[in-house]
């Protein structure tokens, strides 16, 4: 589902012109690096890069720190600017939305519809959502440090510390309310994942409002999905349901009415979780962090060095030793929410497991039951109930996450199961295009096409080869 299309969603009057729906096509007989160029420079916007045309046509934290990765080897300037536009958006808690909005007058009702001026705390002059995303910035900050020399780097640092370290702030004082290293999410928006099993099970037991239910019992849940507009480019079945979309949108709603303040919305919140893949890529950006204050010689807040430290050990209360494996948290009930999915693997990313457990992931990944599919990684292990290899995060492979446990994996040791991830991604994407996702059974390419995550990626696990 696409949450930019908040607003205007369900109204029936969009229709959408020829020219709307023509999508920038690559030239397939180009080599893989001028198809990916070509994708970004049709999804740039200036100084940051939307992540599809027509269906994402803001800026997203998470995209444009791939998109930063990628772009850094084409134009380390452009890339800076794609994170310094990234940052405008920031509030002055430290909070990074997920979305900074489009300012063209065409995209007004989902500025309405999140109406991020209801807080205190964001921009003047620029529409933001009121939820953040995965904090992968530190990684994209020092990922285009790389492209710089010695002098540049430092500057281009202190430039971006500030913005890091209040970010990380906000993270542990707004949502980590009780001091354990562990920080909550507020919507499944915020996890990337959308519709992760760990998040649509919740939503399902106890999160579905009545007039959710109702629209359920009365089947007006097809009616209502005619009208969505990611549908005029996405196949309904690629999609999540209608009855989610409406859970996602009833929950942003109660964020909004709480100005998205943290502490006042988990009195009533109807979410609040300790995801996994959120917390390990956190702990990544914590050593990333702590990597660029070395270099230029900042010294970070005490009271933020504790948090961090504390979350490397924090980690393992999410660890169950009888399934071995990680999981996601209810925050207020501490259950582990054990639905598999990808999120299982991330651990690698974070860099803060044992061998031992570090082996038992390459295992799963080597499993063709569980991660090891023609096509890996899926999002969902094939063994899964849940599993459904066309529907979003609940099954599909996609590059980004490739990318975090290609990274995870070297740094584990496992070159040779990296460099073979890397190849089959690449391998992919040569035969499907670049896709925003993937059948990881048969490779047919899913969802929106020339996705820029997938073309930046693309770009850096080139130049890995
Ligand atoms: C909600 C932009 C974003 C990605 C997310 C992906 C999807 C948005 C949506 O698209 O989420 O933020 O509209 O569903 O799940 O990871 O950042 O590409």
């Amino acid at each position: 589902m696409s949450e930019n299309l908040d607003s205007d969603r369900l109204e029936a009057e969009e229709v959408l012109s020829e020219a709307q729906l023509k999508e920038v096509e690559s030239d397939v007989t180009l080599p893989l690096d001028e198809q990916a160029k070509q994708i970004l420079g049709a999804n740039d916007r200036g100084d940051y890069t939307i992540p599809a045309e027509n269906l994402y046509p803001h800026q997203w934290l998470w995209d444009s720190c791939f998109v930063a990765i990628g772009l850094r080897h084409i134009d380390v300037d452009r890339a800076q600017t794609e994170l310094l536009s990234l940052v405008k958006g920031q509030w002055s808690n430290g909070m990074i939305p997920n979305m900074i909005f489009n300012p063209a007058p065409e995209y007004r009702r989902d500025r309405d519809f999140w109406r991020s001026w209801v807080s205190p705390y964001s921009p003047d002059g620029i529409a933001t959502s009121g939820i953040t995303q995965p904090p992968m910035l530190a990684e994209a900050v020092w990922q285009v440090g790389q492209k710089l020399n010695l002098p540049e780097r430092r500057s281009w640092y202190k430039l971006m510390l500030p913005h890091i370290v209040a970010y990380h702030q906000w993270l542990y004082r707004e949502r980590d309310p009780h001091g354990e290293g562990l920080v909550l999410l507020l919507h499944p928006w915020e996890t990337g994942l959308d519709n992760s099993p760990p998040w649509t099970t919740v939503l399902h037991e106890h999160s579905m409002p009545t007039w959710i239910r109702f629209v359920r019992w009365a089947h007006l849940d097809t009616i209502i999905g005619f009208f969505r507009r990611d549908r005029h480019y996405i196949p309904p079945e690629q999609r999540i349901s209608t009855l989610e979309t409406l859970s996602f949108f009833d929950a942003q709603r109660r964020l909004r009415r709480k100005a998205y303040d943290s502490l006042r919305i988990l009195d009533h919140g109807l979410f609040s979780i300790e995801d996994l893949t959120y917390n390990c890529i956190l702990i990544r950006a914590n050593t990333r962090l702590q990597e660029m204050a070395k270099t230029i010689r900042f010294e970070l807040p005490d009271e933020l060095t504790e948090r961090m430290e504390k979350a490397e050990q924090a980690l393992m209360q999410l660890y169950d030793p009888y399934s071995r494996t990680f999981w996601s948290r209810d925050f207020i009930t501490h259950r582990l929410l054990k639905q598999s999915s990808i999120a299982a693997l991330m651990p690698l990313y974070a860099g803060v497991i044992s061998k031992e457990h570090a082996a038992h992931l390459v295992r799963q990944l080597e499993n063709d039951h569980t991660f090891g599919s023609a096509f890996p990684v899926p999002s969902v292990p094939l063994d899964s109930p849940l599993f459904n290899p066309d529907l979003y995060w609940q099954g599909p492979t996609w590059v980004n996450t490739n990318w975090l446990i290609i990274d995870g994996l070297r740094r584990a040791g496992y070159k040779d199961h990296a460099d073979a991830l890397a190849a089959t991604t690449l391998d992919m994407v040569r035969h499907s295009g670049f896709s925003e996702y993937f059948d990881p059974v048969t490779g047919e390419p899913l969802g929106a096409r020339n996705f820029s995550w997938t073309a930046a990626l693309v770009l850096d696990l080139l130049k890995q080869k």
